[in-house]
């Protein structure tokens, strides 16, 4: 019989997340680089690719889709990423905490204490997957907090907290920005007094209040590639208080079980 190639197999479709997000630039770049001119990638969210990842798992169906870690994807299923020899994704990246310029001197609590904030992608995971069982995201992060106290102190050691200053923080509904953002806005709200609200917003307008100064911070840029294209356009209206999480990846994956398929390449065939 003749070989299925992959492309047969999955209607020479990726699975793609929301529009504008940086994995979305970025597989429409690699479908050039890698010369995959007759694919397609469709539009959905995170939690729409996560639904037809599931669905397709199990039913052990084929699925080429774009991904990321941390992320509890790679906890639940079998999953690799395909190597990608051109590095159109890039290497290995960080999530960094942006602030609206100014912060420091209107905020200098909650400014020293986001300029502190860091933590690995377990603790996240942790986070995350509490969510994903059903927990709402204010609890996953207040159990995380209350677990985590010598984490957590680190973070806040000799802050004096304020009386009620309002606090916003934007992000995006991505399951890892669902957490980190939950758990800082947690810290923010019940150590250091602030009233602070998170609110949920697409990657461009969470790029956009931080710069034109509507949102005071936020913890979920992808640096340096992922989310290349908004730092270069507002990078001078930002203050970039650095990496809040190291080694954080993205690219397209499929199940272990499509075994022939390893390297984007293989896409092509
Ligand atoms: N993500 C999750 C985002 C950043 C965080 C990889 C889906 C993206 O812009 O692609």
């Amino acid at each position: 019989a003749e070989q299925v190639t992959a492309g047969e197999q999955v209607k020479y479709t990726i699975t793609g997340t929301d529009p504008g997000s940086g994995l979305m630039r970025l597989t429409a770049q690699a479908m050039e680089d890698y010369d995959l001119s007759n694919w397609t990638l469709t539009e959905s969210s995170a939690a729409g690719m996560t639904a037809q990842l599931d669905a397709a798992y199990n039913n052990k169906q084929p699925i080429v889709f774009v991904a990321w870690s941390p992320h509890w994807m790679f906890n639940t299923y079998d999953l690799k990423y395909l190597d990608d020899p051109k590095l159109t994704y890039g290497e290995p990246e960080e999530i960094h905490t942006i602030a609206r310029l100014g912060l420091k001197d209107d905020h200098p609590v909650a400014y020293e204490f986001l300029d502190r904030f860091h933590w690995t992608a377990d603790d996240m995971g942790e986070v995350m997957i509490d969510i994903q069982n059903g927990m709402d995201a204010e609890s996953a992060a207040s159990k995380w907090v209350e677990e985590n106290e010598a984490k957590v102190q680190e973070w806040i050691e000799g802050l004096e907290p304020v009386n009620g200053d309002p606090f916003t923080l934007s992000f995006v509904m991505w399951d890892s920005e669902l957490a980190s953002t939950s758990v800082v806005r947690y810290v923010l709200e019940e150590k250091l007094g602030y009233k602070a609200e998170a609110l949920q917003v697409e990657i461009g307008p969470m790029w956009i209040g931080v710069a034109n100064g509507d949102v005071d911070a936020m913890v979920a840029a992808w640096l340096p590639v992922t989310h290349a294209d908004y730092w270069e356009r507002y990078a001078d209206q930002l203050d970039d208080l650095g990496a809040n999480m190291v080694n954080v990846k993205s690219g397209l994956a499929v199940p272990a079980y499509m075994e022939d398929v390893n390297s984007i390449e293989d896409l092509k065939s």
